[in-house]
C-alpha cells in the first residue's frame, strides 16, 4: 500500500514536471522571445537531420517509418528547395550549404513526369527564386528558368486558364476541372522569374490566369470552389476562403505589394469587399467567415479550419486590423478545443468536421503579421503556446510528424515540405528580432517564400 502511494506520488511529481515543462512563459519579453526563436532554430534543425538521416535526396521524409517518400517517379528534391531560405534565414549555415549543393548538383527537370503545375509553382520555383535573391547563386536562377519554360506549356488551354497537370519532358498537359487557387497564386512567383530573366511572357501567362479568374466571379463579386479550365465554366458555385480559393484572395492583394499591378489592386479592392459582405459572419464579438454561393450570395455552411486561417494575416497585411484581431482569436479558439487545430470545424456548433492535422502553418502565420503590424505582446503569446502544443504533439525522434487526429493524437506517416518553409520559418520570424526579416523588402509567396522587388529588365 506504501509502496503503491509512493508510486503514485511518484508519477504525479513527473507529470507535474512535464506539464511546467510544457508551459509557455506567461509573458514574452525580448529576451524570452530570442530563446523561443533559438528553441526554433534547434527544431528545424532536428528536422532537417532527420531527413538528411532517412530521406537525403528525396522529396519527403515520413517520419514513423523513417522512409524517404517521393512525389513522382523521380524526386525533385520537394524539402531541401524549400527549406533551404528558411536554413538561410535561421542562420543555419552549414545546412543551407548542403542543401543548396544538393539542390545545384541533382536537380534536374528534364523528367517524363506529369506534375501539379500549382504546387510546383509555390514551391519549387518560389523556393529557387527566393533561394537566388539570397545567395546570389547563378545556378539557382538557372533552375528557375528550365522549370519556367518547361511549365509554361500549362497555360495552353482555350481559356487560359492553367492545366491542373503538365508533363516536364513533353509539355504535354493534363487535368481540366481546376480552381481559383490553382489559377490565381502563380503571378507573384512568373512575374519574378520574368522580373529576373527579362522574359515578360512569364509575367503576362501568369497574369492573364489571375484576370480570367477574377473575369468569371459572379455579380457577388465572389468566385466558385472549381471550374473547367477548357470551357471555363464554373463547376461548384460554393464560394469560401479556404482551400482551393484561398491564396486566389493573397494573390491579388501581394501582386499589387510587390509589382505595383494597379490592375490587381482594383481586382482586391471588389473582391474583399464581397469577401466581407457574403461571407464574413460576425456572431456577438465574433468574427468567422462561412460559405456562400458566388451568384446568389446565399449562406452556406459555418465551415473553417487550418487553411482558412491565413485569412487574419492577408487582411492586416492589406490594412484590417480590427477584423484581423478577431479572425485571429476565433481560430485560436478553434486550436484550444483540443490543443492543436483540426482540418475543418464547424465554429456554429463549435464541432470537428475533420480532425486530422497536416502540421499547416497558416495560424502562425497570422500571428506573424499581426506581430508585426499590430505590435501587440498577445500575438508572441499565443505563437508561444501554439509553439509548445506543436512540439509537444508533433514531434517526435527524428522529426515532425502530422496528425491522423487532434482529438486522440494519433499520428500520420507524413512531414510535408511546407513544415519547413513556413511552419517554422513563421515561427522563427515571430519570436526573432524584426531585423531578422525586414517586411517592407520582399513580398512573402503563399509558400512563405520571400520575394524581393526587381526592378523591370
Ligand atoms: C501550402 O502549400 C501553401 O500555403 C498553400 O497556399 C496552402 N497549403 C499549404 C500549407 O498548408
Amino acid at each position: 500500500m506504501k509502496l503503491h502511494r509512493m508510486f503514485v506520488s511518484l508519477m504525479l511529481m513527473a507529470c507535474a514536471c512535464v506539464s511546467a515543462k510544457a508551459q509557455p512563459p506567461a509573458s514574452i519579453d525580448a529576451a524570452a522571445s530570442a530563446k523561443l526563436a533559438d528553441e526554433v532554430r534547434e527544431e528545424v534543425r532536428h528536422a532537417w537531420s532527420g531527413y538528411k538521416q532517412y530521406a537525403w535526396g528525396h522529396d519527403d521524409l515520413a517520419p514513423l517509418s523513417k522512409r524517404a517518400h517521393d512525389w513522382y517517379a523521380q524526386s525533385l528534391l520537394m524539402t531541401p528547395v524549400d527549406a533551404l531560405d528558411t536554413l538561410i534565414l535561421a542562420g543555419l549555415k552549414d545546412e543551407a550549404n548542403e542543401a543548396r549543393e544538393l539542390i545545384v548538383t541533382r536537380l534536374s527537370f528534364d523528367q517524363d513526369i506529369y506534375v501539379k503545375h500549382f504546387e510546383i509553382t509555390i514551391r519549387l520555383l518560389g523556393g529557387l527564386l527566393s533561394g537566388y535573391q539570397l545567395t546570389h547563386d547563378e545556378r539557382l536562377l538557372k533552375l528557375a528558368d528550365d522549370l519556367g519554360t518547361r511549365l509554361l506549356p500549362a497555360f495552353d488551354s482555350p481559356t487560359g486558364l492553367p492545366w491542373v497537370e503538365v508533363n516536364l519532358r513533353s509539355g504535354k498537359t493534363r487535368g481540366s476541372e481546376s480552381n481559383p487557387a490553382e489559377s490565381g497564386t502563380l503571378l507573384l512567383e512568373y512575374g519574378t522569374l520574368a522580373r529576373l530573366t527579362g522574359k515578360s511572357i512569364y509575367y503576362d501567362k501568369a497574369k492573364r490566369a489571375l484576370v480570367e479568374t477574377y473575369n468569371r466571379r459572379g455579380k457577388t463579386g465572389l468566385v466558385g470552389a472549381s471550374f473547367d479550365v477548357v470551357s471555363g465554366k464554373w463547376l461548384d458555385t460554393d464560394s469560401h476562403i479556404g482551400g482551393g480559393i484561398d491564396s486566389y484572395y493573397e494573390y491579388l492583394w501581394k501582386c499589387w505589394k510587390l509589382f505595383g499591378d494597379k490592375d490587381c489592386l482594383a481586382m482586391w479592392q471588389t473582391s474583399i469587399a464581397a469577401v466581407n459582405r457574403h461571407l464574413a459572419d460576425p456572431r456577438g464579438n465574433e468574427l468567422w467567415y462561412r460559405h456562400a454561393d458566388m451568384h446568389s450570395g446565399k449562406a452556406g455552411q459555418t465551415e473553417y479550419g487550418s487553411l482558412h486561417a491565413f485569412f487574419p494575416g492577408l487582411l492586416a497585411y492589406s490594412g484590417d486590423l480590427p477584423r484581423a484581431r478577431k479572425l485571429e482569436e476565433a481560430s485560436l479558439r478553434m486550436w484550444q478545443q483540443n490543443g492543436i487545430e483540426p482540418e475543418s470545424f464547424d465554429y456554429a456548433q463549435f464541432k470537428v468536421l475533420d480532425p486530422s492535422y497536416a502540421l499547416r502553418p497558416e495560424i502562425i502565420e497570422s500571428a506573424f503579421y499581426l506581430n508585426r503590424l499590430d505590435g501587440a505582446p498577445r500575438w508572441r503569446t499565443i505563437g508561444a503556446q501554439m509553439f509548445t502544443d506543436f512540439r509537444r504533439h508533433c514531434r517526435n525522434d527524428v522529426g515532425y510528424t502530422a496528425l491522423k487526429s487532434v482529438i486522440t493524437k494519433e499520428r500520420k506517416d507524413s512531414m510535408e515540405s511546407f513544415v519547413f518553409a513556413e511552419t517554422f520559418k513563421y515561427f522563427y520570424l515571430l519570436f526573432a528580432p524584426k531585423n531578422a526579416l525586414d517586411l517592407d523588402a520582399v513580398v512573402f509567396n503563399t509558400e512563405a517564400h520571400p520575394l524581393r522587388r526587381v526592378a523591370t529588365k
